[in-house]
């Protein structure tokens, strides 16, 4: 297994809509246990393949937060939701792709999912809390939309503003540091 680079906002990359995939290869079961494991060093709860640099609809995601507890770890490709509750959640969500940067997004507080696993059997389930949450921020990335796209002009802006500096420093380190050798 590999971590991948995740890639940083702003990035074309993560501005496209994502193709669904066709067919499911050992080249996607690799693609998801790479992401799994990106995610969970990242630390995170959820990945999109965009969000390293692969422009197909697959997502993983585990939102078992407590270390005690059994691991959830899941694989949807083509996810689509086939229902979303008319009650609402806000919840103070980051995102892998934007560092240190949290906002206030509201969305439905339940949704049922369909997708195919990684044997490619449809599956479908109904996702509330946090998860629901969760597959709702990485089925946004895979139409290439992200949780600041849900923030006033302004406040996007600002948050843009400030990536595009971290992706400069860390580009001025990463030059700085292969020169020191
Ligand atoms: O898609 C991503 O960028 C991952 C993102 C998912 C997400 C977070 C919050 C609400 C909706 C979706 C993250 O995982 S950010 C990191 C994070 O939330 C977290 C990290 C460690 C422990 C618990 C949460
Ligand atoms: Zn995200």
């Amino acid at each position: 297994m590999t971590i991948r680079p995740i890639l940083i906002h702003p990035d074309p990359r993560l501005k496209k809509r994502c193709a669904p995939v066709t067919e499911i290869t050992d080249a996607h079961r690799k693609l998801a246990e790479d992401m799994l494991e990106t995610m969970y060093a990242a630390p995170g709860i959820g990945l999109a393949a965009p969000q390293v640099g692969v422009l197909e609809r697959i997502l993983v995601m585990d939102c078992v937060k407590d270390p005690e507890a059994e691991p959830r770890p899941m694989v949807l490709i083509n996810p689509e939701i086939t229902w979303a509750s008319e009650e609402t959640r806000v919840y103070e969500e980051g995102c892998l792709s934007i560092p240190d940067q949290f906002a206030e997004i509201e969305r439905p507080a339940e949704v049922r999912v369909r997708w195919l696993d990684l044997e490619g059997r449809e599956q479908e389930e109904h996702f509330t809390g946090l998860w629901a949450t969760c597959v709702q921020h990485e089925i946004d990335h895979l139409d290439g939309k992200l949780f600041i796209d849900y923030l006033k002009p302004l406040r996007r802006q600002m948050i843009t503003r400030k990536m595009v500096k971290l992706k400069r420093d860390r580009e001025r380190e990463r030059v700085a540091e292969r020169a020191r050798g």
